[in-house]
């Protein structure tokens, strides 16, 4: 039997498609709108797309199309077609993508708490300089906004490091040596004992400008740095870049670290690629790793044509 082909709106290279997703489902034909619009005769055999940033409207013109997969953890990028289709929308929770971001979230909360960008600074002119005191990771407290799949994964990065930890989602959570805050009620107090606040949250109407300066004013000012440390990768939309370079610029901040903003690329002309206490990566936090993502697709179409339940479904309610 002819198997329906896998619809790929991902602009990598022909190499990393046929090792990949070809690898992973030698069954299925695949359609990359990389290579060209498929026509409408073969379009019309897709069950599945694997997505990212869809045009909007397109998904709703495949007629036989059965599920979305997000090529990303995020699924902010497909929920905001107005047009979109309403079937079960599956996003990518996986290992490899999780290892990545806490890779991210534990260099960026060691480069802060070791001061790396001021010795950086200093061996760029030869100078010998110790900065003293070094603060130990226990005499801080890193809190992190969004505490689901990659928040609590970072929290056990962190862990061993020795900080003190807590986290904050929308529904009560306990993870053992970690202070756990929940909802609107418990966001300030999460807040007031946050000397780096690390926010991993999905972007949504309740989650959209939330790091403003509000918020950045209710953070722990108790820390051995006298200011706390932002740090974000979940989605730009949930920062207000105009209030943390104003933050920065007042010390109200010691430091950031950004992997998304609200335009990205991050315009030129940004204020934020000038401090030196901004560390700026450009959406690389947890890239999704091709072979990875084209296994964790084949396991749910896997799933799906035996009659089992699809994992790591979206809510759309919530929005993430
Ligand atoms: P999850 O859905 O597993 O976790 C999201 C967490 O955020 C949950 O704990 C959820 O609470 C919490 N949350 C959502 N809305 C609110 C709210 N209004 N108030 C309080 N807490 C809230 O997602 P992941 O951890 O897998 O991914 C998180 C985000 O990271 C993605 O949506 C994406 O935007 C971003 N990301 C960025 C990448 C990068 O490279 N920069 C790579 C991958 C992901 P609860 O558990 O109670 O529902
Ligand atoms: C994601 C991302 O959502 O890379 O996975 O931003």
């Amino acid at each position: 039997m002819n198997k329906s082909p896998i619809l790929l709106n991902i602009k990598w290279d022909g190499l990393a498609k046929k090792s990949a997703f070809e690898k992973a489902l030698p069954d299925h034909p695949f359609l990359n709108l990389a290579d060209g619009m498929p026509s409408e005769e073969q379009l019309a055999d897709v069950k599945y797309a694997v997505v990212w940033k869809p045009e909007h409207g397109f998904l709703a013109t495949l007629p036989n199309l059965e599920v979305i997969f997000s090529l990303g953890a995020g699924v902010d990028h497909v929920l905001e077609d107005k047009q979109l289709p309403n079937l079960p929308i599956v996003r990518f929770v996986d290992a490899n993508l999780t290892g990545r971001m806490v890779e991210w979230v534990v260099l960026q909360v060691l480069m802060h708490l070791r001061h790396q960008r001021k010795y950086d600074s200093f061996q760029r002119i030869s100078q010998w300089n110790e900065i003293f005191p070094q603060p130990a990771a226990g005499n801080l407290t890193v809190g992190i906004m969004g505490f689901g799949e990659l928040g609590q994964a970072s929290a056990k990065g962190l862990q061993p490091l020795g900080f003190n930890l807590c986290g904050w989602s929308r529904f009560k959570k306990s993870m053992d040596g970690v202070e756990c805050f929940h909802g609107e009620d418990g966001l300030e107090s999460f807040l007031a004992k946050t000397d780096i606040l690390v926010s991993l949250l999905p972007y949504t109407s309740a989650t959209h400008g939330i790091l403003n300066r509000d918020l950045i004013s209710k953070l722990s000012r108790k820390g051995p740095f006298g200011a706390p440390v932002l740090i974000n990768a979940g989605r730009g939309g949930s920062q207000v870049e105009a209030d943390i370079v104003a933050c920065l610029s007042e010390g109200l901040l010691h430091g950031v670290s950004l992997d998304v903003f609200e335009a990205e690329p991050l315009p030129k002309d940004s204020p934020l690629w000038s401090f030196d206490n901004a560390i700026i990566t450009p959406h690389m936090a947890a890239v999704s790793d091709p072979a990875a993502l084209a296994k964790h697709v084949a396991t749910q179409v896997t799933r799906y044509e035996a009659g089992d339940e699809l994992e790591h479904l979206v809510d759309r309610s919530r929005g993430y």
